[in-house]
């Protein structure tokens, strides 16, 4: 009867932190909608290359898209330890690396994100469909806290019936 009770119980919390995590990331997906969605191959409009170092900096840090446009992102890791890129609004970041450093060896991939392993190159293919500003860190356990981020800004297409140009 106890022993079950406890069963019980600890079942409820394995299942709730899984609906937890799960959710977390079944949450980026909502939050997503907000940042664009994974652009195809054959709709790349621009090709940029992001270079990540060990001094936990992305090079460039900031640049700039038009709303509409497919990028793909060639993400090369210069240093020699691992480091990653991810597209987030600063909310879905941050949340993001909380859990990141709850579970460090936490496997975590998805299409607005890419992790690099030292003298690689991986790439992200993003449609950006709304004008702001978007947000990408390494949210691996204390790069994210020593300044690992940069930031997307995203022109307003002008309303010409949206036809890329
Ligand atoms: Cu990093």
């Amino acid at each position: 009867m106890k022993l079950n009770h406890i069963v019980a119980a600890f079942s409820v919390f394995l299942l709730s932190s899984l609906a937890y995590a799960s959710g977390n990331h079944a949450g980026g997906h909502d939050e997503t909608a907000s940042i664009g969605q994974p652009g195809k191959a054959e709709n790349v409009s621009r090709t940029i290359t992001i270079t990540m170092h060990d001094t936990m900096r992305y090079s460039p840090a900031s640049l700039s898209v038009r709303q509409g446009e497919t990028i793909k992102f060639i993400v090369t890791n210069s240093g020699k330890i691992k480091h990653e890129l991810v597209l987030g609004t600063d909310k879905e970041l941050k949340e993001h690396y909380e859990l990141m450093k709850k579970n460090p060896d936490m496997e975590h991939a998805d299409e607005n994100m890419v992790t690099v392993q030292p003298g690689k190159s991986g790439e992200i293919i993003w449609h950006f469909t709304k004008a702001g500003k978007i947000d990408f860190a390494c949210l691996l356990p204390g790069h994210y806290d020593s300044g690992m981020k940069g930031m997307v800004r995203v022109k307003a297409q002008k309303s010409k019936t949206g036809i890329k140009e």
